[in-house]
């Protein structure tokens, strides 16, 4: 098994003129986007139980994407997507539990019953969260999206065994890391908004987050996230 801590030399993404990968040759493929917050969760999971050497990445270009994406893997057109097994699937938070549970590295879901029910309801909360604070970049910012992190910040205070959600580290921290990344970033930038300030809990998880071997080789560039949000969002006002 790979340490957690291994730095990889990456692949370079594949464009609209890169040949196929073999399809179902064996070896267990992550079709990724470096810069996805979505595949960045399945990347985390990967790095973290030491599969570095197990499940290889397939980056893409998604503004110039290989036709046979979406014609010969998978036809949602989307990352990230697992070829395993014979099988292609796709979603990010399913990969998390799928990579967790049929794969060898440390277990990413607490048994404990109380962990197992705050978990599902933290789970169950992420999209909201995430159209909460996309929703504000439009609007009013901050004052939108305030209560959205407050919640985060109660949530942090459930378990006092450890800094994450969960008390230890866990999937949800997976979960949620990719986009408080990109809003921690954004929202200072476009909006002059820390949000950790008052939220001490928040600001004690990111850093042990940034503590994290697993997730520190998955982080996004912060100056094109910055010009590609402010493109997406602000631009349109
Ligand atoms: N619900 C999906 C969302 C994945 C997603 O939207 N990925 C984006 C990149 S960040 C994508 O592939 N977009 C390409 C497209 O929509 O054409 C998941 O959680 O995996």
């Amino acid at each position: 098994m790979a340490s957690p801590a291994a730095v990889e030399n990456l692949p370079p993404p594949l464009n609209s003129s890169a040949e196929q990968p073999p399809l179902f040759d064996g070896t267990t493929k992550l079709y990724t986007c470096y810069t996805c917050p979505f595949a960045q969760r399945v990347w985390i999971t990967r790095n973290y139980k030491g599969l570095q050497d197990k499940i290889k990445l397939v980056p893409l270009n998604l503004q110039d994407r290989p036709a046979w994406y979406k014609e010969k893997v998978y036809p949602m057109n989307k990352v990230p997507a697992l070829e395993h097994n014979g099988k292609i699937i796709g979603e990010s938070l399913d990969l998390v539990k799928y990579v967790d549970s049929n794969f060898e590295g440390p277990s990413l879901f607490p048994e404990d019953p109380e962990k197992k029910k705050f978990g599902k309801e933290l789970w169950s909360y992420i999209d909201e969260f995430i159209k909460i604070v996309f929703t504000s970049f439009k609007g009013e910012g901050p004052k939108e999206c305030g209560p959205a992190f407050d919640h985060l910040e109660s949530a942090l205070g459930k378990f006092e065994d450890g800094p994450f959600f969960l008390g230890q580290f866990s999937g949800v921290d997976i979960a949620y890391i990719p986009f408080v990344e990109r809003f921690q970033i954004f929202l200072s930038e476009a909006f002059k908004y820390d949000i950790t300030a008052g939220r001490p809990k928040l600001a004690a998880w990111i850093e042990e987050m940034n503590k994290i071997d697993a997730y520190k080789q998955t982080k996004t560039d912060p100056k094109e996230l910055v010009e590609f949000y402010n493109k997406r969002f602000t631009a349109q006002q």
